[in-house]
């Protein structure tokens, strides 16, 4: 299997942070490519029309996207173990979704600042943005510790990836600022040999 890779993109470090929780990294070749929604790799356009990252190629079988496509994949194929089963697959669903969406809202902080020019910048949709991140990271801090102090899931992958993001493209905005749960939880799950494996 082939990978379409950047190693920025939180949302390929989900593929790979499950890939070294399940020890299947040997399993996937990693194809780094350099992409932006204004200048789109043609590799990766081939593999996914949306030209976004992460996509898995399969010896048999179509091309697989975007992230949360992919992890259900290998979890179920290496019967990982990250999805349960019952109730709690709707809150690792729900909290995985949460990761996610942070990311977006990230990713499209930076690409607003990077991709625009100058005068098209719009701070105001920057902070509508950040506004997003910090009332979800304000959910995880209040309302997810207990999910989060249990056994790891692929929405534990997720909101690492995310935090671990935020650490690498916003950090002069402090997230743990506020949010000590949040970041004891974080700075300790950040030690596994998963995230230090996949650190940006
Ligand atoms: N929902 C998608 C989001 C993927 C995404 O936005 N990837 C970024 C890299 S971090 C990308 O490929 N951007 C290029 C573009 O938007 O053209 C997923 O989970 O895979």
């Amino acid at each position: 299997m082939k990978l379409y890779h950047s190693p920025a993109s939180p949302f390929v470090r989900k593929v790979v942070v499950l890939l070294h929780e399940l020890g299947k990294a040997d399993q996937v070749e990693l194809a780094t490519v350099t992409t932006t929604a204004l200048a789109s790799d043609t590799s990766l356009i081939a593999a996914n029309p949306l030209a976004r990252l992460p996509a898995l190629e399969r010896p048999e079988g179509v091309t697989l996207y975007d992230s949360r496509v992919i992890t259900a994949y290998l979890d179920d194929l290496f019967t990982g173990g990250l999805y349960p089963g019952g109730s709690h697959r709707w809150e690792t669903l729900t909290l995985e979704a949460t990761g996610d969406g942070i990311m977006d809202s990230a990713v499209s902080m930076v690409y607003e600042l990077r991709l625009r020019e100058p005068a098209q910048v719009s701070q105001a949709w920057i902070e509508a943005q950040w506004a997003k991140v910090e009332r979800g990271i304000d959910a995880l801090n209040t309302r997810w510790m207990s999910h989060l102090s249990g056994p790891v899931g692929m929405g534990h992958i997720s909101v690492a990836c995310a935090l671990g993001y935020l650490d690498f493209r916003h950090e002069s905005r402090n997230w743990r600022q506020g949010r000590p749960a949040l970041a004891g939880w974080f700075d300790s799950f950040v030690e596994r040999p998963s995230m230090v494996a996949t650190q940006p």
